[in-house]
């Protein structure tokens, strides 16, 4: 009799301990699949947080404060234009024509002689045109200016920016909204670019002149033989000095015959750190 009792007990606990096990598998199953469904669609940074607000920003400190020549573009629009880019498109799907309207609103001039290009060396390039404010890089002219370090993208089927990622340019697929921006603004930079123009480079690493970078696929390749009187690179190492003459390495050499190829005479120079005037 107690026997019985105690096989109906442990009976109990058994099937108790299944069932429990039985939950536990199907929440584990439940969260498994949920955690999948809300994964990432891509592999790079998502939109920038309030991008449409550093947009309209962005606009307005360097219309009204830093160019005030632009005071009269309408920032609203120009904001609109650039949201509208990418919203309710296949990001891995954008073509240059997708950014027409707002390079309509961002037209500008630079002047003969002011272009500064750069490759490797974003921070000496602009720490130069922020002491020579009549210099511009892509990033001192307001379409590069709205755009710096920023992240954006949508997706085909909602009107929202995708603020969890956005198609890495190596990872995911080359024609997406952040690539094809740059590869679009730095061809119309170097296309309009007349005089000398400058390309800062860094003497620091082993290639100062990368074929594959913007620089050595986009840019060179734009700039215009019967308007760019020359092309002066400075080639920038870190104080201390560097063995040998970086403007003699077979990286510069590239540079040189792909711009004799072109047409366009070329210098180089070294220093290190800035020089005073980009002038050669
Ligand atoms: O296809 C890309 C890509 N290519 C380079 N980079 C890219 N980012 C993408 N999302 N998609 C990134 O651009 C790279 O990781 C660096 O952070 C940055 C510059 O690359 P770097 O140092 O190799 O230099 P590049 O020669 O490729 O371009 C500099 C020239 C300069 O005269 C600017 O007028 O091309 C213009 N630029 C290109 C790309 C990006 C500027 C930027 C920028 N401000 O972010």
């Amino acid at each position: 009799m107690a026997d019985e009792r105690c096989c109906r007990i442990s009976k109990k606990v058994q099937i108790c301990l299944a069932v429990g096990l039985l939950v536990a598998v199907a929440v584990l199953a439940v969260v498994g699949v949920l955690k999948w469904l809300q994964r990432p669609k891509w592999n790079g940074r998502g939109t920038t947080d309030n991008f449409a607000g550093m947009v309209l920003e962005r606009c307005n400190v360097y219309t009204q404060m830093l160019q005030p020549a632009l005071r009269n573009v309408d920032c609203q629009k120009i904001q609109e234009a650039f949201k509208s880019s990418s919203i309710s498109k296949n990001p891995c799907n954008i073509t240059e024509e997708d950014y027409q309207p707002l390079v309509k609103l961002t037209t500008q001039t630079i002047p003969c002689g002011k272009t500064v290009l750069w490759s490797k060396a974003k921070e000496t390039a602009h720490e130069y045109t922020r002491g020579d404010r009549e210099m511009f890089t892509l990033e001192d002219t307001l379409l590069g200016y709205l755009a710096d370090g920023l992240t954006w993208c949508g997706d085909t089927g909602t009107s929202e920016m995708n603020y969890r990622s956005c198609p890495h340019w190596k990872k995911d697929c080359p024609n997406n909204p952040v690539s094809v921006f740059w590869k679009m603004a730095s061809r119309r930079f170097a296309d309009a670019a007349c005089g000398v123009v400058y390309v800062i480079l860094n003497g620091s690493i082993s290639n100062p002149f990368d074929e594959n970078s913007t620089f050595g696929s986009v840019e060179i390749n734009n700039l215009r033989p019967e308007k760019v009187q020359a092309l002066h690179a400075w080639v920038i190492h870190d104080v201390g000095g560097v063995p040998s003459d970086p403007c003699m390495t077979s990286s510069i050499n590239k540079l040189k015959s792909i711009t004799s190829q072109r047409k366009i005479a070329f210098r180089c120079r070294h220093n290190a750190g800035l020089p005073h005037s980009l002038r050669i």
